[in-house]
């Protein structure tokens, strides 16, 4: 090894001991903020209005969903189920707490995503962009990308079968 080599290795190793690196790891981390798995939707035909998607969600540190988004929809939101007396009913969830390491599920029956207004029928097999919009503690916003795999199932979706855990 010559002296050059050695020179710059020393210089790398004391750079990475005094934490040189450490800024470039913090943004990677704040760019893959939140984890977003077994992301679908469900296909819709010509002239349907609405329709639901699912998908998990798992925030390395704790967030909120504060809005979603998507080209093909006028309107997106996240819905919860609710009982009304005999009558399940749904209605916009304001914000959706993500609580660090913790997988929140968007799933049939329950919280899910709501794509209405539909500009175009989804056809199963295709996929749709969403924007997620997160909130911190301090009110900072930050955008995540994902991709909603049309589907009429979640088998759809890649690796469901992962999807056995219960809550
Ligand atoms: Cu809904």
């Amino acid at each position: 090894m010559n002296i050059a080599v050695k020179t710059i290795m020393r210089l790398l190793a004391s750079m990475a001991a005094s934490g040189f690196f450490s800024v470039v790891t913090a943004q990677v981390q704040a760019s893959a903020a939140v984890q977003v798995e077994q992301a679908w939707v469900r296909p819709s035909v010509p002239g349907q209005q609405g329709t639901g998607g699912y998908m998990k969600l798992t925030a390395q540190r704790s967030l909120r969903l504060v809005r979603v988004s998507s080209p093909v929809a006028g309107v997106a939101e996240v819905h919860e189920m609710k009982m009304d007396g005999e009558v399940m009913t749904m209605r916009p969830v304001k914000a959706l707490e993500l609580p660090a390491g913790k997988t929140v599920e968007l799933k049939p029956g329950g919280l899910h995503l709501m794509l209405m207004d539909l500009k175009r029928p989804l056809l199963a097999g295709s996929s749709v962009p969403l924007t997620l919009v997160l909130q911190d503690s301090r009110g900072v916003e930050s955008r995540v990308e994902t991709n909603l795999r049309v589907s009429p199932s979640a088998a759809g979706a890649g690796g469901a079968h992962a999807d056995t855990r219960k809550r």
